[in-house]
């Protein structure tokens, strides 16, 4: 004879606050989207609220400007050598052999226009906007960090070689200054193949322009014509490279 023992069964105070709590939860299926819109909206937050300031500074450039000490309306010419025993920027050429001041001022502004002190020389570099004008390695770099008022200069003379005529602008860590986006130089170079060497493979090119017809690359004495004048600047150069 079998006999059955029914034993009733109460569940302890943590099984049934356990239990309530499973079956409080929402299925699985909306759990995952009160997950994924808890997320989007922190995101939103994140992309609208915390990083103004970090938007701001990703474009340093907007107060940044440049300036060219000449004013005036002729792009001026700035005849450089490998080794930087060129012309330094403060003597440039007007198309008709004057000399002319052609210094590059930068203005460096923050996310605020404020002024970006001792900010490296290395950083910032000139291009000409054809590449035509071939830098040494940091060959065309800012004289000195910017000051206290955020501003550096280029006057020294480059270490370069090539030939543009397409103006040159400033860049800031491989970032364009757009204000204003063209500065109205232009380079020449004994080194006309921009090799970072004046040599033999120069003097081919110079001859071809000297003695058949006019081009600026050769036009070292900027003056509008080939003489002995330009001859001298490619004579005097001759073994030059970059350091
Ligand atoms: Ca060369
Ligand atoms: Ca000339």
């Amino acid at each position: 004879m079998i006999i059955l023992l029914t034993v009733p069964v109460t569940p302890d105070k943590a099984t049934v606050r356990t239990t309530r709590a499973v079956a409080d939860r929402p299925p699985l299926g909306l759990d995952m989207e009160e997950s994924a819109m808890k997320y989007f909206l922190t995101m939103i937050a994140v992309l609208f609220l915390v990083p103004t300031t970090v938007w701001a500074c990703m474009d340093i450039m907007m107060y940044t400007r440049v300036e060219t000490a000449y004013g005036g309306p002729e792009a001026v010419t700035v005849m450089v050598v490998p080794d930087g025993s060129g012309n330094p920027l403060t003597e440039a050429w007007l198309p008709w052999g004057s000399r002319v001041d052609a210094t590059i001022t930068i203005f460096l502004r923050g996310c605020e226009d404020e002024a970006i002190a001792n900010f490296p020389a290395e950083d910032m570099w000139l291009e000409s906007l054809d590449y035509g004008l071939v830098n040494c390695w940091g060959g065309t770099i800012a004289d000195e960090n910017t000051d206290d008022q955020g501003t550096a200069t280029w006057a020294q003379p480059l270490f370069a070689g090539g030939s543009s005529q397409t103006g040159c602008k400033v860049l800031v860590n491989g970032m364009a200054v757009e204000t204003p986006p063209t500065l109205a130089i232009h380079f020449n170079s004994p080194d006309i193949n921009g090799d970072g060497t004046v040599g033999l493979a120069d003097v081919v090119p110079f001859a071809t322009d000297f003695y058949g017809g006019y081009q600026f690359r050769s036009d070292f004495h900027r003056d509008g014509v080939l003489t002995l004048a330009d001859l001298v600047h490619l004579a005097r150069a001759m073994g030059r490279s970059c350091p």
